[in-house]
């Protein structure tokens, strides 16, 4: 496996001068953040973030996201164009050496919380998701919003889109990610890169839009639409843990070969559809981190490993899950738990 942290960029208060010094730390997963999504990135622009981190001593071979646009996801007319767009973007991400690109098929909203600086008791505090408070902010019915909402799309436009999304429902859905899939993933096989689906967060759906990467049945489905090796994974531990139905070791035994980013993270559920996140390791939440990167390591995963939101602890201020202090906590108690369970199977 390889090691790797978030980085969102010159603007992110992490410098690549902290990231470094995280022991075992290979590379930096980021973006390209002036093009909005369905536009091609600048070639140039690619180069120069790779000099950058290779400048730090970090690799620069993970991307997230390439973000999918909505008329992709709603099959409007443009579609075809943007699609053609995107398999730009693959080309051009793998001719500068990514290895992997996380992308998503959310309609309208991306990961979705009702609290981001839930007061924990340690004094610490983390993102916080409560389905009643979700549910009361409906756009469809409420003028209010929840944090970390995109606040780029009027109400009007946002009541459009979710209308769409209302009417073509999860077969649509379906249907678009296949036209989607069956453009990029052969690109992504020509140009070596890796194509890495994240789960819906949380897993099911939100406000009458459909969600479809959540469970093991649709995840099957999804990997059977194009049985590639390039039409994979990134196994969200905090999103599709939030369901108390998934098991989470399972998913990672069967998907292992199929997994080409971990993203790690662990929440503590506290009642049905309702949780915050909590530090790394197993003991500390519901996900039983162990046992899934056991998991993985048996059934021979071999991808990129990132800690996942982290807590805010030592008072530091920052982009809300992406601080670095508990994140950097996560990365070593990552290591530790690599490092124990390979040594432990070789010696078998
Ligand atoms: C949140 C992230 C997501 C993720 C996208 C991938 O912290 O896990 O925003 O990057 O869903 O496309």
């Amino acid at each position: 496996m390889k090691l790797t942290f978030r980085w969102y960029g010159d603007n992110d208060p992490v410098t690549l001068e902290k990231i470094r010094q995280i022991p075992k730390m290979s590379g930096i997963v980021s973006a390209i953040y002036n093009v909005s999504p369905g536009g091609v990135w600048d070639e140039k622009d690619i180069r120069d973030l790779k000099e950058k981190a290779n400048a730090n001593g970090l690799e620069f071979e993970v991307v997230e996201s390439v973000p999918v646009p909505e008329e992709i996801k709603y099959g409007g007319e443009n579609a075809k164009k943007l699609i053609e767009n995107y398999c730009e973007n693959v080309r051009r991400l793998g001719r500068n050496g990514v290895k992997c690109i996380c992308y998503n098929f959310m309609p309208v909203f991306d990961w979705l919380r009702s609290e981001l600086e839930h007061q924990n008791k340690d004094g610490s505090n983390s993102l916080a998701y409560n389905e009643k408070t979700v549910l009361s902010m409906d756009p469809l019915t409420s003028e209010l919003s929840l944090p970390g909402w995109d606040e780029s799309y009027s109400r009007e436009e946002l009541k459009g889109l979710i209308n769409k999304y209302k009417e073509i429902g999860e077969e649509g859905l379906w249907k678009n990610l296949e036209v989607f899939l069956k453009a990029v993933i052969p690109v992504a096989e020509e140009s070596g890169v890796n194509m890495a689906i994240h789960p819906d967060d949380p897993p099911w759906g939100i406000f009458g839009l459909p969600r479809i990467i959540t469970d093991e049945k649709n995840i099957d489905r999804f990997l059977n639409l194009v049985p590639s090796k390039n039409n994979g994974l990134t196994f969200c531990t905090g999103s599709l843990g939030a369901s108390v139905d998934n098991d989470l070791v399972k998913m990672a035994q069967k998907y292992a070969p199929r997994i080409h980013f971990l993203h790690l993270r662990n929440i503590l559920i506290t009642s049905d559809r309702e949780f915050y996140e909590v530090g790394h390791p197993t003991e500390c939440g519901s996900i039983d981190m162990y046992g899934i990167v056991r998991a993985l390591v048996e059934n021979g995963f071999d991808g990129y490993v990132r800690p996942d939101h982290g807590r805010m602890i030592w008072n530091e201020k920052g982009r809300y899950g992406y601080g670095l202090y508990d994140r950097a906590l996560g990365a070593t108690y990552i290591c530790g738990l690599f490092e124990g369970i390979e040594k432990t199977l070789e010696k078998k």
